[in-house]
């Protein structure tokens, strides 16, 4: 496939804040267009994220660089090149940039080219790019055998760094039991419909009913920071005429990274107000958890430490609960390793920026998946109304997803598409 030009821009992410967005234009005429996400609560060992730093411009978060790269260094390495496949052309950039994290061309210039060439590919084919990326991951065994809709765990509450901190855990979400519900359309309207009970408790309660950056409820009012919040979703399940443990069940993501105080080695919880050690956070963090139908936790430590998530691993990730690593592993392979090897957690969050290349985000999937983890696809806190990561689930082993609150059009994009697929799905197989 000869690639005719490619070429970038700035626009703007659900955060207000610039992103990048690139066009591949192929030489038969096809195009693929990708823009990318952006974290708010990110690792420390994601790829670099490029931005102006030129604070009377969009407070310095301009990706003018970025674009620029895109254009007068990316582009000149294609310009009439002939690439065979996305590994390729994800080689190139790789080797192009040369370093771990991305630091010489940054992780959203390069990400953008490379879901635009791969959506470029699946058009000019004629295809779904869920397909094509089924190609890619599956190789010779492809089969539309292997695409599944995933388990969508949905956002309800937010607080963290996403929800002016109304809690200290950052999401709340439910877990429909999609072997009850049937299949994807039916777990999401299941879904929504707690989400409107929980809203409505929340108007009883007379809390606020605004939402925070990922489409869930973000109530100040909230008491006790956390163990409310835990209240009001079961509350809102048994409102909407589900069981809580068997309907749905419930997922978090703590995000402590956020709120650990490096310098003091503790958590600062309670909105700041009280700090614990490490061991005393693990006992509150099991107290908890084991008063309300929870089966999946999200970082619930420092990404460093490594030992505290293996014995909570251990402890709590048994009887198929998910220990989610997102800040722990950033979907890079060599810490994936180290994870699979210490047990240190049996899940892994795969964030397509946190390492750059569509290549790399299925080698992540793939060494996890391939080593008896599950694998969550997800969404980031600024995003943009590509839909990449809907395909990205359906065609690989991840059998979760984590696209946010069913609010806001970015997040609405990725559910959209997924209902969209489930349909091309259940057509074919009655064709
Ligand atoms: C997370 C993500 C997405 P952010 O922590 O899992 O919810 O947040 O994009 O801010 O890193
Ligand atoms: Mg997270």
């Amino acid at each position: 496939m000869k690639i005719q030009n490619i070429y970038a821009r700035e626009i703007l992410d659900s955060n207000g804040n610039p992103t990048i967005e690139t066009t591949v234009e192929l030489l038969d005429g096809t195009k693929g267009v990708a823009s990318v996400p952006s974290g708010a609560s990110t690792g420390k060992t994601e790829v670099l994220e490029l931005r102006d730093n030129e604070t009377n411009r969009y407070g310095g978060k301009g990706v003018l660089k970025a674009v620029d790269i895109v254009n007068n260094v990316i582009a000149p390495l294609f310009k009439d090149k002939e690439i065979h496949n996305q590994e390729e052309f994800d080689k190139i950039l790789i080797e192009a940039d040369g370093t771990d994290l991305k630091v010489k061309l940054g992780g959203n210039s390069i990400l953008s080219c490379s879901i635009a060439f791969c959506r470029a590919i699946a058009n000019s084919f004629g295809i779904e790019m869920y397909q094509y990326i089924g190609m890619i991951y599956w190789g010779e065994k492809y089969s539309e055998s292997h695409f599944q809709l995933p388990t969508p765990l949905m956002l309800v509450l937010e607080g963290g760094k996403h929800g002016n901190w109304a809690t200290d855990i950052q999401e709340y979400m439910i877990v429909p039991n999609i072997a009850k519900f049937g299949n994807f359309s039916e777990s999401l309207r299941a879904g929504v419909n707690v989400y409107k009970n929980i809203e409505k408790i929340l108007i009883e309660k007379n809390y606020s009913t605004g939402v925070g950056f990922e489409g869930a409820f973000a109530p100040m009012e909230i008491k006790n920071s956390n163990e409310e919040a835990f209240g009001i979703i079961v509350d809102g399940i048994k409102r909407a005429g589900y069981t809580p443990g068997e309907d749905f069940n419930i997922a978090i993501d703590v995000a402590a990274s956020e709120f650990y105080n490096e310098q003091e080695n503790t958590y600062k919880i309670d909105r700041g107000q009280r700090s614990v050690s490490t061991d005393e956070w693990y006992s509150i963090q099991k107290d908890l958890y084991s008063k309300y139908p929870i089966i999946s936790v999200e970082d619930p430590f420092n990404e460093d430490d490594w030992d505290t998530w293996t014995k909570f691993a251990t402890d709590f990730g048994r009887d198929g609960k998910m220990i989610v690593g997102d800040d722990l592993l950033t979907t890079n392979v060599k810490r994936i390793e180290r994870c699979i090897t210490g047990k240190s957690a049996n899940a892994l969050l795969a964030k397509p920026n946190q390492i750059g290349t569509v290549t790399e985000t299925l080698n992540a999937i793939r060494m996890a998946t391939e080593n008896g983890m599950n694998a969550i696809v997800s969404h980031r806190s600024g995003e943009t109304i590509d839909d990449f990561i809907a395909d990205l689930v359906v065609a690989t082993p991840a059998k979760f997803s984590k696209f946010g609150g069913p609010v806001r059009g970015e997040r609405v994009a990725k559910y959209n598409r997924l209902l969209e697929i489930e349909n091309l799905l259940r057509n074919r197989l009655t064709d």
